[in-house]
């Protein structure tokens, strides 16, 4: 099945929220508790970022609950990491428990911060699992060789590249290795990022990716898929030559940032379905459908 817009997209704007914020959107996705479970970005009056959790039942039309369920003020001993606002949640469970790996921001500007929850109401916060400039960062579902594993997109002056590293216990982190770089001369060249946790497929690890590119004074922010090696993740076995999503409608070419289409968060379904849940021009919360073999072909 080719990638699909839901016909009454976007599904979630700042009108849904029943608090007021400027905006809603990079959500991470999940099925929690038998729901379609949204933990949505909403970004503050004060211009600072907090998360608010939205449910579903058919994974279309979403209930937003009254309140945020973790803001930076939450972060108590991490606070200084945090106080400018808690961005882009990933969410993967892995056994019993939800992990999310999320963007603190501060004036140390952005690091990895991983939390964990039973129930989306009360939440473990580890604290940074990387150093500033770091971003982008989601875990993998499962142990691989014996350890847990994450992506993430550390950034220096003239590098945005992805990285990959391993850990015992989800808090120590080493092994790093290079994952992938942009490919130049194309829609990705300027900086890549991973999107979505990464998903288990018989083929290998799918990892949706975004991938900008600068034209004139703004960036255009598009969606790709890379395959990964069930066995040795590091080994990238396919690629999207060409973006599988990328601004055409309205509601992602106009809004906060132009021309962006950002995704945090995927479901796949038992009959092999996907829904892309993703954000347009950083102002609303859309949804994309396709199928897990269609996302595969592009990575041949
Ligand atoms: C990235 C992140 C996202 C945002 C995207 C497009 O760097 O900051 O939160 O959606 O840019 O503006």
């Amino acid at each position: 099945m080719e990638i699909q817009r839901y016909t009454s997209n976007p599904i979630l704007t700042k009108e849904n929220i029943p608090f007021k914020v400027n905006s809603v959107f990079n959500p991470g996705a999940i099925k929690f508790a038998g729901k379609y479970f949204l933990l949505c970005r909403v970004e503050m009056p004060n211009g600072r970022s907090s998360f608010v959790t939205a449910q579903s039942s058919d994974g279309y039309s979403f209930n937003v609950s009254d309140k945020p369920c973790l803001t930076p003020e939450d972060h108590k001993e991490h606070y200084n990491y945090v106080n400018w606002g808690i961005e882009d949640a990933r969410v993967t469970q892995i056994g019993l428990r939800y992990y999310l790996t999320y963007t603190g921001y501060s004036k140390y500007m952005p690091l990895v911060i991983l939390a964990e929850t039973e129930d989306f109401n009360n939440f473990i916060i580890h604290g940074a699992i990387s150093e500033p400039s770091n971003k982008d960062c989601a875990l993998f579902p499962e142990k691989i060789d014996g350890y847990y594993w994450k992506v993430d997109r550390p950034s220096s002056e003239n590098r945005r590249d992805i990285w990959i590293s391993r850990s015992p216990d989800l808090i120590h982190w080493g092994g790093y290795k290079l994952l992938t770089e942009p490919l130049q001369g194309c829609w990705e060249q300027d900086k890549i990022g991973n999107s979505s946790p990464p998903l288990k497929t018989k083929d290998g690890w799918l990892m949706l990716y975004h991938g900008v590119r600068g034209f004139g004074l703004s960036s255009i922010y598009k969606l790709g898929v890379l395959l990964l090696d069930l066995e040795k993740p590091w080994l990238i076995k396919g690629r999207s030559l060409e973006p599988i999503l990328q601004p055409e409608m309205n509601y992602e070419r106009t809004g906060d940032v132009m021309n962006v289409v950002f995704s945090c968060g995927w479901i796949d379904e038992p009959d092999g379905k996907l829904k892309i849940y993703y954000s347009g021009a950083d102002s609303n919360i859309c949804l994309a459908e396709t199928t897990v073999d269609y996302l595969l072909s592009f990575c041949k």
